[in-house]
């Protein structure tokens, strides 16, 4: 009988103890179209922007939506690869904004320090590049040639205020502007989250103190 009753118990713990689930990301109600569907997608931490992808590992090609609000209206967004460190120096990178036509359009920027930017190729091929101004933001798509088997890449992602002559003016400088990059885990596509393990192990703790304490009160 009182074994009954803590096999009872330590299943209701078991379920309590149960790691609570993830935050959902909101990027996962971002609706794209039904011609942008991506594998995953990731909440950035910095400038309300967010990032959609999927990659091929044997093609070596990251498909990417970048969304995010320019600074301010006529502003700017850009999205980039640093394939040599992980600030802005080395970043190459794909910036969205409206052009004189006022069509969005799509640059790559090979950025090598804070001197004005000029377009220019980067080091990686480039596909499929396109961009779309919607509900003050924008969405800034294409297909970079990372290369295969990859890992990971640092990402880094800005956005600006205004634009001058068709080139990005210089963005802010705020916390939540030179904090905007970091790693983007390209192998582990589908994502249970890695932390959860850690937060289980202590819950898992938690449970064997509470079958200790019934075992102590029968
Ligand atoms: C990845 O790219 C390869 C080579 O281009 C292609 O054959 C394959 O279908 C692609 N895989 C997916 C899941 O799209
Ligand atoms: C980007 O600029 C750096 C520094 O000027 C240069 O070494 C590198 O070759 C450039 N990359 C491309 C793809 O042009
Ligand atoms: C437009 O933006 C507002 C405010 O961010 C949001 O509540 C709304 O859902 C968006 N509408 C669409 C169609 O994305
Ligand atoms: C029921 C319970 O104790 N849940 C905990 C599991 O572990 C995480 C991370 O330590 C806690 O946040 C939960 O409260």
């Amino acid at each position: 009988m009182a074994a009954a009753f803590v096999l009872l118990s330590v299943a209701i713990a078991a379920v309590c103890f149960l790691p609570p689930p993830v935050a959902a990301q909101a990027c996962k109600s971002q609706n794209l179209g039904a011609n942008r569907v991506f594998a995953d997608c990731s909440d950035l931490p910095h400038l309300s922007a967010s990032l959609h992808w999927t990659y091929n590992s044997t093609a070596g090609a990251l498909s990417i939506a970048f969304m995010a609000p320019p600074a301010a209206q006529g502003g700017w967004v850009a999205w980039a690869i640093n394939p040599t460190g992980t600030g802005m120096a080395g970043s190459q990178t794909l910036a969205a904004f409206k052009g004189a036509d006022g069509k969005m359009v799509v640059k790559t920027y090979n950025i090598t320090g804070y001197e004005p930017l000029k377009e220019s190729k980067i080091a990686f091929d480039t596909a499929d590049l396109a961009a779309e101004y919607t509900n003050g933001t924008i969405r800034l798509f294409g297909t970079v040639k990372v290369g295969k088997d990859m890992k990971a890449v640092n990402q880094v992602w800005q956005v600006g205020a205004s634009v001058k002559d068709g080139v990005p003016v210089k963005h802010a400088f705020d916390p939540d502007n030179l904090a905007a990059k970091g790693t983007l885990t390209l192998a582990q596509a589908v994502s249970p989250a890695p932390q959860e393990s850690g937060a289980g192990k202590r819950n898992l703790s938690n449970l064997l103190y509470f079958v200790m304490f019934l075992f102590l009160l029968f």
